[in-house]
């Protein structure tokens, strides 16, 4: 299986090397650099991965919006997301693509030891009552391509997520794998952890509650 893994960054030249080095060994990295004003961009390019370059900040999503049409437009067959800040262990990406190597899954969704923030503690509760998915917002994800082509609905708003909770609407095949985070090297978040990235995760997760009153059940194997 041929995987993308997109990695979204803002301004991140401290770790992104060391990550797309650490990636490479489990398939191609795709650099999302979402208008950083450092070396960003040169840094993960020089490291070995493709680099998809946003001229202004579009944010996190649409950083993940361009990563994965760019790994559908190369014919990769496989969607992995992972952070450029050097919190993800890259070699816990064995075992996320495992179950989607070995067929047995369709999403894969990583499952940290704790949430970062309280309104994730608030959103990730609902997908765990709902759907039974331990930790949706985990940033370490893998997706077949056919997900991915499946719910183009899901890819507005919070893609990664979106898609995982499609999948599971849709009765796709899930699977969780724990995945070890580090402490931030910078100690600092891009997304930081006051009021307004909290009410962000609210809203993103009353739309998810909204798609699924609306939402029917579509999801069908190609091979029954
Ligand atoms: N492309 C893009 N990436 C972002 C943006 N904000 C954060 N990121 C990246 O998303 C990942 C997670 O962000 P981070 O702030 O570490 O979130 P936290 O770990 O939940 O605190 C990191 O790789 C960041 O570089 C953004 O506006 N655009
Ligand atoms: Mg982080």
């Amino acid at each position: 299986m041929n995987a993308a893994i997109v990695i979204p960054a803002l301004n991140e030249e401290a770790t992104i090397a060391a990550v797309v080095a650490g990636a490479a060994g489990y398939g191609q990295p795709i650099v999302v650099d979402d208008g950083s004003t450092d070396a960003t961009a040169a840094a993960a390019a020089a490291a070995g991965a493709l680099v998809v370059r946003h001229e202004r900040n579009g944010g996190y999503d649409s950083a993940l919006a361009s990563g994965f049409a760019r790994a559908e437009d190369l014919g990769f067959d496989a969607l992995v997301t992972m952070d450029a800040d050097a919190q993800h262990d890259p070699t816990a990406l064995a075992a996320l693509l495992a179950p989607l190597l070995a067929g047995e899954a369709d999403v894969v969704v990583g499952v940290r030891p704790r949430c970062a923030r309280w309104a994730e503690r608030v959103f990730t509760g609902y997908a765990r009552r709902r759907y039974g998915i331990p930790d949706v917002l985990c940033g370490m994800k893998a997706y077949s391509m056919d997900m991915y082509r499946r719910f183009p609905g899901a890819l507005d708003g919070s893609i990664g997520t979106g898609l995982a909770l499609a999948a599971a609407r849709a009765g796709a095949r899930l699977a969780f794998v724990p995945v070890p985070v580090r402490i931030r090297p910078s100690g600092r978040t891009q997304f930081g952890s006051g009021l307004r990235p909290n009410l962000r995760l609210l809203r993103a997760m009353v739309g998810q509650m909204r798609r699924r009153r609306v939402s029917a059940p579509t999801f069908a194997r190609d091979d029954g």
